[in-house]
């Protein structure tokens, strides 16, 4: 994996380019999430005609099912998922605290039972790296530890030595497997150090630093978007990203609304992934750029205008806001693929705006206009 910077504005915002062993990822770059080895309800030939480079999917959900040696077996996930762009994968951590039963952590690594079937089973620094490599990913996740919001400052301190022993013993074991990498499905793979340390600024920089010190490939901004304000979220990842190599990209988890991810563009971040504009589809709502709508409203029964005028997505090339309410209304699954389909362009969209903006030097003006339709039209 090789990341070069391409442009920057003031400093801290950056268009850049992502190399990987399954293609060019242009940045700023969000990421669909196919937590189980889909985006729910879309083709891979449509995500790549939405412009999407690079997906993300979960070890955790992997690793319970399909199971990592059908994925060896089945020559890895791109194959399995028939995805030809780049993959990253997380490493599970952060799923194993919020989604299954019975954990037991300590420094040696996480047992807990699989939310599916209560089977034990065990993770550890040194297996989350082996099996993501095993699986074929691209961009490669150190095993951390999220702490939750709010926490105690002894919780805090716990979290940030822990996710740095971990990452360190992640590398080890990346360098160890270096001479098996090239039997590996993409010997080309980057390793990531997640940054913990909630809202403690000195917390995060110090893990910052740890992690920078070991030497990773990318570095990821973990704990953000976990029940804070928003504000303070933002203010943690500016008080970390400055902490962080330049020459590096930089990966913010699970983050976020689009007005978040375009204030965390300005400080320097490359990286996004979120579930909202793909689960919110399901739920009927559409982002706008006036807002969200949720499509279900009776407001829309006889409208028969697009979800937006100004979007040229499939969706609102061809359908109605009444004909997508009455799909919604009458449960039918094609409401729900037209309107994931809608909300991801419309996310992707939005990076590639900013991607041209700091490629013709017009960061400044992009952002103050989009504060302030944030301001006329967000709650
Ligand atoms: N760590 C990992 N994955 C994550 C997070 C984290 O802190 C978050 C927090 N927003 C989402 N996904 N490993
Ligand atoms: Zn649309």
């Amino acid at each position: 994996m090789k990341f070069r910077v391409i442009g920057s504005a003031a400093d801290q915002a950056r268009v850049g380019e992502l190399n990987t062993g399954h293609g060019l990822v242009r940045t700023p770059a969000f990421m669909p999430v196919g937590t189980r080895g889909t985006v729910k309800g879309v083709f891979p030939r449509d995500l790549l005609d939405l412009g999407a480079q690079v997906i993300l999917c979960n070890t955790y959900h992997l690793l319970l099912r399909p199971g990592i040696d059908l994925l060896r077996d089945l020559g890895g996930l791109h194959r399995f998922l028939g995805w030809p762009g780049a993959i990253l994968t997380d490493s599970g951590g952060y799923q194993v605290f919020s989604l299954s039963s019975l954990r037991r952590v300590d420094d040696h690594g996480v047992v807990f039972r699989s939310h599916l079937d209560g089977s034990p089973l065990f993770l550890s620094p040194e297996l989350a790296v082996e099996f993501q490599l095993i699986a074929g990913s691209d961009l490669i996740m150190s095993l951390d530890e999220c702490p939750p919001w709010p926490a105690s400052p002894s919780e805090l301190d716990q979290a940030v030595r822990r996710t740095v022993l971990w990452a360190a013993r992640g590398k080890e074991a990346w360098e160890r497997l270096q001479d098996s990498h090239a039997s590996f499905p993409t010997p080309e793979a980057g390793l990531f150090g997640i940054v913990q340390g909630g809202g403690d600024a000195r917390l995060r920089a110090l893990c910052a630093e740890e992690l920078g010190a070991i030497g990773f490939d990318g570095f990821a901004i973990g704990g953000v978007s976990v029940g804070e304000p928003p504000e303070e979220g933002l203010r943690a990842v500016a008080e970390t990203v400055v902490h962080l190599d330049p020459a590096r990209p930089r990966y913010v988890m699970g983050v976020g609304e689009p007005w978040q991810m375009v204030e965390m563009v300005n400080l320097g971040v490359d990286l996004f992934d979120c579930v909202l504009p793909t689960r919110l589809a399901r739920h009927g709502v559409a982002y706008t750029g006036m807002g969200r709508i949720s499509l279900r409203n009776s407001s829309f029964r006889l409208d028969p205008a697009p979800i937006s005028s100004e979007c040229g997505c499939y969706t609102c090339r061809n359908f109605s806001r009444a004909y997508l309410r009455h799909l919604l209304k009458s449960e039918e699954i094609l409401g729900l693929m037209l309107l994931t389909l809608h909300n991801l362009y419309f996310y992707l969209c939005l990076m590639k705006e900013m991607r041209t903006a700091l490629e013709r030097g017009c960061w400044e003006a992009f952002l103050a206009e989009k504060r302030k339709r944030r301001e006329e039209f967000e709650e």
